[in-house]
């Protein structure tokens, strides 16, 4: 294990109990702690071996921290439409529901690994997480709310605000096609129960197949407009390079396009890294997954490349949301270092090295993992 992947396994804790009572006993042993306020919490890679990561150890990024828990806080809907919207979770929960199995993952994560360094959280695989969201399809209530014509994005106004005023608000836009695609959602529940105060509640938005920061928690308002909306987090925050850049490169805004799929990437949770094992059949086990295509394979390699052999993959294949995958192969004693390579159904393959950018995101070059056989 590299030492920052080691920092977010078990190291990140160590500040015990400011963050116990911050988050209860739970959350605290669960996560590794980045920052205990605001929340910055990873999933440890272990959870990387199931279809749905539990929510006691979904992971957490938050800007400024959680508003006051208020399941009765209203969700607006208006600007350019005919007929404005103010619901209520019960309002919500009366419409026809949908539920999607989707990755949750900050564009951040990964961040740790990028050479050179990056400012900013430093995510090693711990930024993501898997669960199931149930709720309202955002095409529906723009349905209800009846679009006007010139309107091209929704702007997600959330209740959580800036600790003063020259810190700029987290808010954000996304286009109206995307908004109007089949799965994007304004979610009431994850994994089967209301949403948690950490996780947006009592409604967020779910961008399936695109980064965490779509990801609107403790919505209050969808206003439907012309324009992306303005400011620090659209303009400035969550840019990537138009194309590639050397590692390093200072890279001038107008060369930069918004950062919103996530490429093909796939993360090995066991073995975790550095442990002796008996002799004999080995396996291998990690999540796969893309937001540009359903994932169609995912290849091990314990010769550093030169070979490569197909896992079994198990769970439905879809858009954004991650297949675990499992490789089983003998070892004589010696140590071994096993990579994954994931690819999607629109040709997306995972690269041996990520592609480096001055605010490192979409880290997803292949996982290696070491361990002793004998
Ligand atoms: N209101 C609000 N929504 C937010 C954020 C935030 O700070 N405030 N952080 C975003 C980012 S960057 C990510 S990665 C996801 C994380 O969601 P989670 O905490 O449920 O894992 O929430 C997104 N939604
Ligand atoms: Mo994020």
């Amino acid at each position: 294990m590299r030492r920052r992947e080691f920092l977010e396994a078990g190291a990140l804790t160590a500040i015990g109990s400011l963050v116990t009572r911050t988050l209860g006993a739970q959350t605290a042993e669960t996560l590794g702690v980045h920052t205990a306020s605001p929340q910055n919490l990873a999933t440890p890679l272990r959870y990387f071996d199931r279809e749905i990561t539990p929510t006691r150890a979904f992971f957490v990024r938050s800007h400024f921290g959680p508003p006051r828990l208020d399941r009765g806080r209203r969700l607006l809907i208006d600007g350019s439409v005919r007929t404005p919207l103010d619901l209520d979770l019960a309002a919500l929960t009366a419409m026809p529901q949908t539920t999607v199995t989707a990755v949750l993952q900050c564009a951040g994560n990964g961040r740790a690994l990028h050479a050179p360094r990056v400012a900013g959280i430093q995510w090693a695989h711990g930024g993501m997480s898997q669960a199931t969201w149930t709720g309202v399809p955002l095409r529906d209530l723009l349905a209800r709310a009846g679009v006007r014509r010139g309107a091209a994005h929704v702007e997600l106004r959330t209740a959580d605000l800036s600790p003063k005023p020259t810190v700029p608000a987290f808010l954000r836009s996304i286009p109206l096609d995307r908004a109007m695609e089949e799965t994007t959602m304004v979610a009431h529940s994850m994994n089967g129960a209301p949403l948690g105060l950490l996780h947006g509640a009592p409604f967020r938005l779910v961008v399936p197949g695109w980064s965490g920061n779509h990801w609107l928690k403790w919505l209050v308002g969808i206003h439907v407009q012309e324009n992306e909306a303005q400011g620090f987090y659209m303009q400035t925050g969550y840019r990537m390079p138009r194309a590639p850049v050397e590692p390093g490169a200072a890279v001038p805004p107008e060369q930069t396009v918004p950062a919103t799929t996530f490429p093909v990437k796939s993360v090995i949770a066991s073995p975790a890294g550095g442990e002796r094992r008996p002799a004999g059949p080995q396996q291998v086990v990690g999540v796969a997954f893309s937001g540009e295509a359903p994932i169609a394979k995912v290849e091990v390699s314990v010769d550093g490349g030169r070979t490569w052999a197909e896992a079994s993959l198990e769970g439905e294949r879809s858009l954004g949301r991650w297949v675990v995958f499992r490789h089983r192969f003998d070892a004589a004693a010696g140590p071994v270092r096993a990579l994954a390579r994931a690819s999607d159904a629109r040709g997306g393959v995972q690269p041996e090295r990520a592609a480096w950018n001055p605010s490192g995101y979409f880290w997803n070059a292949w996982h290696a993992v070491e361990w002793v056989v004998g």
